[in-house]
């Protein structure tokens, strides 16, 4: 169980989030990647998402958001840049052949800018437009695309394990991403994007990272930072 309070690494968390994010905090690709690495890490907690963004957090996530990472030397935000970051440390998460290297990359790119923004919007129409007359219609607009992007993305996983030939940074956020499309029958119409699902948050690694993700919300635990 890699969370340490000694360990030189930092990961930035909240201590609260709205239930219907409980789970889905993006942290939990680092706190997943590490895991699958195993690099102890210690936890830095904010206050719940939504506050007041500290002048100091501020200067490590100029968006206010989580997750930062720290290590001796390096403050990094963007949980994709830190997915390479911690993939050039162990090739079970960034295979060393720089074909492979590149595709895995390419592949993490795809499920940050060419899936997500999709899956996202139709997630956040679920409350920012909450009891809104045009919630349906926004929605309505926005699921063909998403629809298309998992069809595309089905056709190209087939019958294969993984995205490429092991599993790598790539399949740790795309997998991030697809278990966070909850809108009903998106992710569902595609039997092979379920089990890749599957595949992916049974690993070892991944219940590591959701326990510890959900240890902090269960115990209350106070702002560190
Ligand atoms: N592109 C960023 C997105 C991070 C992100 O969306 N963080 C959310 C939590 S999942 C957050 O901190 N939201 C609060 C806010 O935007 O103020 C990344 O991948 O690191």
């Amino acid at each position: 169980m890699p969370v340490d309070p000694e360990a030189p690494i930092e990961v930035t968390a909240y201590n609260w989030v709205p239930p219907l994010a409980v789970g889905l905090v993006k942290d939990m690709r680092v706190r997943w990647a590490l895991e699958e690495i195993e690099l102890p890490y210690r936890e830095r907690l904010l206050g719940g998402a939504g506050g007041e963004k500290s002048a100091g957090h501020i200067a490590d996530q100029p968006f206010g958001q989580v997750p930062v990472y720290k290590e001796a030397g390096l403050t990094l935000f963007e949980s994709g840049a830190i997915l390479i970051h911690l993939g050039e440390k162990d090739e079970r998460l960034l295979p060393h052949d720089p074909n492979f290297r590149a595709r895995a990359i390419g592949w993490m790119i795809a499920a940050l800018n060419s899936v997500e923004p999709f899956t996202q919007m139709l997630f956040m129409m679920g409350f920012v437009g909450a009891g809104r007359d045009w919630q349906e219609e926004a929605k309505d607009a926005v699921r063909p695309f998403a629809e298309m992007r998992l069809a595309q993305l089905s056709g190209a996983l087939g019958e294969k394990e993984w995205l490429e030939d092991s599993f790598t940074i790539g399949d740790l956020v795309m997998i991030d991403v697809l278990r966070a499309a909850r809108e009903p029958g998106l992710v569902a119409a595609h039997p092979n994007l379920v089990t890749y699902v599957e595949r992916g948050t049974t690993r070892p690694a991944f219940k590591a990272a959701m326990d510890a993700q959900l240890a902090v919300f269960e115990r209350n635990e106070p702002v560190t930072a």
